[in-house]
């Protein structure tokens, strides 16, 4: 019996509600077998308002990692989750150039919820020049599209269409830009260019606060929906319900959001 795999080179998140162990989750729920590569290590500090602790992974080790998988298993999908560092992003670009891909998924993490937009340019420039030009679909949020497209801001629909735009000249041939519950209106919003058309698909908002976990999760789905043979609009239709239901059966925390519970989405 062959099963499908798919990969992923991410982040830890300590609390369980986002990075690598988010990816892993839904790799399973949705039937794939999972690989996955550590890039950073983030733990929450609860005596400090959950501020963000980040420890990088060693390059030298993600290195190592990366040889390790791709060469125990014949890897054709990943997903590129938080990588934080030039030195990661250098160290990741390699690895993906060294082999062929069908797919790469790039979860543009450029910063995370609590932490100040711009803290880190030289990471967003690296991760624009040399890991955007190898995603078949990047699915930034809201605030990843105002960085990535240099609009002034992104409040509309018509607004998230065109950075989409802007964004899928950089290199990706998909664009994901999520609306999420900071686009106005009563509707979750998530814009699909691929370099001709524009799809919009909407799901109605559950609540109007951000639930933690849920773009590492739509575009995890969209990673193993991708591995077992789906194009990218039907993945990512699938991977908004897969977030949709596991945003109803959230999962609370003392942390400051709730967390997506993977295991909802029945299919
Ligand atoms: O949700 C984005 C994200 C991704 N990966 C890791 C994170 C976060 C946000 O906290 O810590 C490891």
């Amino acid at each position: 019996m062959s099963v499908p795999l798919a990969y992923v080179i991410a982040g830890s998140e300590a609390t369980g509600g986002a990075g690598i162990q988010v990816d892993l989750k839904t790799f399973q729920q949705l039937g794939v077998y999972g690989v996955g590569t550590l890039t950073c290590i983030v733990s929450f500090d609860p005596k400090n308002g959950w501020a963000h602790r980040f420890v990088p992974v060693d390059p030298q080790v993600i290195a190592d990692q990366i040889e390790a998988a791709t060469s125990a298993h014949a890897l054709r999908t990943v997903k590129i989750g938080m990588l934080g560092t030039p030195a990661t992003i250098e160290t990741v670009a390699a690895g993906l150039a060294s082999q062929e891909w069908d797919n790469v998924v790039v979860d543009p993490v450029l910063i995370c919820k609590g932490q100040e937009p711009g803290a880190a340019l030289d990471t967003d420039n690296a991760l624009r020049a040399q890991i955007l030009p190898h995603a078949t679909v990047v699915t930034p949020n809201l605030v990843e599209s105002t960085i990535l497209s240099g609009a002034d801001s992104i409040g509309t629909v018509d607004e998230l269409i065109e950075a989409a735009k802007v964004i899928g000249r950089q290199g990706p041939k998909y664009v994901v830009a999520k609306g999420g519950v900071e686009l106005p209106g009563d509707e979750a919003i998530d814009v699909v260019w691929d370099g001709e058309d524009v799809t919009v698909l909407t799901a109605p908002k559950i609540g109007e606060h951000r639930v933690s976990g849920a773009g590492c999760t739509l575009a995890a789905a969209i990673t193993a929906e991708l591995a077992k043979g789906a194009d990218v609009p039907s993945a990512t239709r699938t991977a908004k319900d897969v977030v949709s239901a596991g945003i109803e059966a959230r999962v609370s925390a003392a942390t400051p959001f709730d967390t997506v519970w993977q295991g909802a989405y029945q299919g």
